[in-house]
């Protein structure tokens, strides 16, 4: 089957450790053999992987006016108007090759100035998106190779709420740390979000966040089921974007319906677990009656680092000292030197360290 990217979109936002995604693009095998050798001929890295990120002018579309886009699907997106309708658009040909994503403010005309492409389930298009504001933030991932070296996850979100489940599936410090590592690349605060409290008895003090307590991140233990934590949430929605990020099955979603009965966002069942399928599988910008909004994001399996500055780890790891941080992998978490409280941060540390470092393992191999 082919599969369609036009809004080149597809890829992210999702888990995209599928490889299969890419079967459809052997076609152009041939052709990026050529650039390769170009390449490795001049021996010259020709990618600009800030290129992706780079947006067009849109000061001469500023008697357009302007809307939100709140979910991509393949073929178009949902743009949310100033009084809460929604328009179903296309992109136009002056945006070829500019990355849009959940949370970008645009500019759209709404009559379709180009004829549309097929649009699948006959839904026509009302609007065209011709430009994209400038971002206030932009939350994005390490991708997974050369020709994508970033996956977006948001734009214009204020705070990354890295979800966490006290059981099913089992809390994974190590993704915090990932999440806050792009929360400050992005410029955005960090929060977690513990959820499922019910399912874990209130003597259980969840010692595997005692690392990430220490540093003083705040930490919300919430529960969709007891409403444990919802007071807070709603308060901190006063006046803030957040979305939410963390893997499959912690409860993004039931958070977002506990906090919005009305939404009626699907969410998943036990019986999902280990499948490797989201429930969620697009990002969708849904603004709360508390005045801010939330995002909720289809489950990751990780969050890569690549391509982020080890600049960032002295921000995640405060607790070392600076020649630590220069080259962690000269320290052993478990000899005597150091006498840590908490090895597996170092043990962290060293990982992202080496991750941020990696060059694109497929960046010279041809399928
Ligand atoms: N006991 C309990 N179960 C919960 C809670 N929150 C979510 N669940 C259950 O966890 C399961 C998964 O919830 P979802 O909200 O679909 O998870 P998600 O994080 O949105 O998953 P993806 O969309 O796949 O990323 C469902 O069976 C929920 O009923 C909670 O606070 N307590
Ligand atoms: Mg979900």
């Amino acid at each position: 089957m082919t599969r369609k990217f036009r809004l080149g979109q597809s890829r992210e936002a999702q888990d995209l450790d599928h490889r299969e995604v890419y079967s459809h693009e052997r076609k152009s095998d041939s052709k990026r053999r050529q650039q390769s050798a170009g390449r490795i001929q001049t021996r010259i890295e020709g990618h600009d992987s800030e290129s992706m990120l780079r947006l067009p002018d849109a000061t001469p579309w500023l008697h357009l006016p302007e809307a939100t886009l709140i979910q991509r699907h393949s073929q178009w997106v949902d743009l949310e108007l100033a009084d809460r309708s929604i328009l179903l658009a296309t992109l136009s040909g002056k945006l070829k090759g500019v990355k849009l994503v959940v949370g970008d403010r645009v500019r759209y005309s709404p009559v379709p100035l180009e004829e549309p492409e097929l649009v699948f389930d006959k839904k026509r298009p009302q609007a065209q998106v011709i430009a994209v504001s400038p971002r206030k933030s932009l939350l994005k991932r390490g991708g997974i190779d050369d020709r994508e070296p970033w996956q977006l996850i948001c734009a214009n979100a204020d705070e990354l709420w890295a979800c966490a489940a006290v059981v099913d599936p089992p809390m994974r410090p190590g993704l915090l740390e990932r999440a806050q590592t792009l929360a400050i690349a992005a410029g955005l605060v960090f929060r977690i979000i513990v959820t499922k409290r019910d399912r874990a008895s209130a003597k259980d003090s969840l010692p595997e966040l005692d690392p990430l307590r220490e540093q003083g991140l705040p930490i919300l233990e919430t529960s969709a089921t007891n409403g444990t934590g919802l007071d807070e949430i709603k308060a901190l929605l006063e006046r803030r974007t957040a979305v939410l990020v963390g893997h499959s099955g912690v409860g993004k979603s039931t958070l977002v319906n506990a906090l919005m009965p009305d939404s009626g966002i699907p969410t998943g069942d036990i019986s999902r677990y280990g499948t490797g399928r989201q429930t969620t599988t697009a990002a969708r910008w849904l603004p709360t009656p508390y005045g801010g909004t939330l995002i909720d994001t289809p489950g990751i399996r990780t969050l890569s680092v690549r391509g982020l500055s080890r600049e960032l780890l002295s921000q995640v790891f405060p607790e070392f000292p600076d020649e630590v941080i220069e080259d962690p992998t000269a320290f052993d978490p478990f000899g005597d030197n150091l006498d840590l409280v908490y090895p597996e941060r170092l043990q962290s540390l060293q990982r992202l360290w080496q991750e941020m470092d990696t060059r694109n393992p497929n960046q010279n191999v041809h399928r």
